[in-house]
């Protein structure tokens, strides 16, 4: 069994708070692993990483974006993930095919089929072998998401073309999730992101050791 867990939520839904727990918990438990993240994860990836999250003086239509982050998963999956599983790592991945089903498929409309297929062209056919869905209320998470950029004082410009879709959008995103969830139930575990962190922290642990005694 492939050993790559990925992390997956709506936006502030605190995936990248605890993917970084949990490495501290691998650690621990001396599990020799990684941590990437999509789009990224490749010199290329965060190129395209770049485009993707910025506003440019550009627009990117939905056929577009797709494309983009299945270049950079096609990059990050042959240079960074299978190398890593080929070493015996487990990796944790910050995003990944899931993503795509969620945001270009049910959130910009684009057909699920067509998107899976290309999935799988772009990942090499791999396929997480555990996915740990974080799952609250799109404004809860969106709310999150908009303190932490002012608290980190970017530009309103910079790294908001998903933070500035509607609620709606986010919305749908939240509910292809929970449907991805329910289509594979033996892959997915939900945790309700809309507990304190250490709580959810907890319960990630729990996945996390079954996982590697499993
Ligand atoms: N995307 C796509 O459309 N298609 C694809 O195929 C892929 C991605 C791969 C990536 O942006 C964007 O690309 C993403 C989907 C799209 N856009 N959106 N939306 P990103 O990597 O920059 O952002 P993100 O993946 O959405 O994550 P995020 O906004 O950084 O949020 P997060 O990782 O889920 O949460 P966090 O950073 O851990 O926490 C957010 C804030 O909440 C922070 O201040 C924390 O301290 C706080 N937090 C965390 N947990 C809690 C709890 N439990 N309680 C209270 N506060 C908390």
């Amino acid at each position: 069994m492939e050993r790559l867990i990925t992390f997956e939520g709506t936006e502030g839904c605190g995936k990248t708070t605890q993917i970084r727990m949990a490495g501290e918990y691998l650690g621990q438990r001396r599990v020799p692993f990684i941590i990437t993240a999509e789009p990224g994860g490749s010199a290329l990836g965060n190129r395209i990483r770049e485009i993707l999250l910025n506003r440019g003086p550009y627009e990117i239509n939905a056929e577009a974006e797709l494309f983009l982050f299945m270049a950079a998963r096609a990059q990050h999956v042959r240079e960074t993930i299978i190398p890593a599983l080929r070493s015996d790592k487990l990796v944790i991945c910050d995003r990944f095919s899931d993503a795509t089903l969620a945001y270009q498929g049910f959130g910009r409309g684009l057909d699920i089929d067509f998107i899976r297929q290309i999935n799988l062209f772009a990942s090499a056919s791999l396929k997480p072998a555990m996915t740990i869905l974080f799952d609250l209320p799109a404004e809860e998470g969106l709310m999150r998401a908009k303190k932490r950029i002012a608290q980190n004082g970017k530009e309103a410009s910079a790294e908001d073309r998903f933070e500035q879709e509607t609620l709606a959008f986010h919305r749908n995103i939240r509910e292809g999730y929970l449907s991805l969830a329910r289509g594979e139930p033996g892959r997915f575990r939900i945790i309700d992101g809309s507990k304190d962190i250490s709580a959810v922290h907890r319960e990630v642990c729990v996945h996390m050791e079954a996982f590697i005694t499993g």
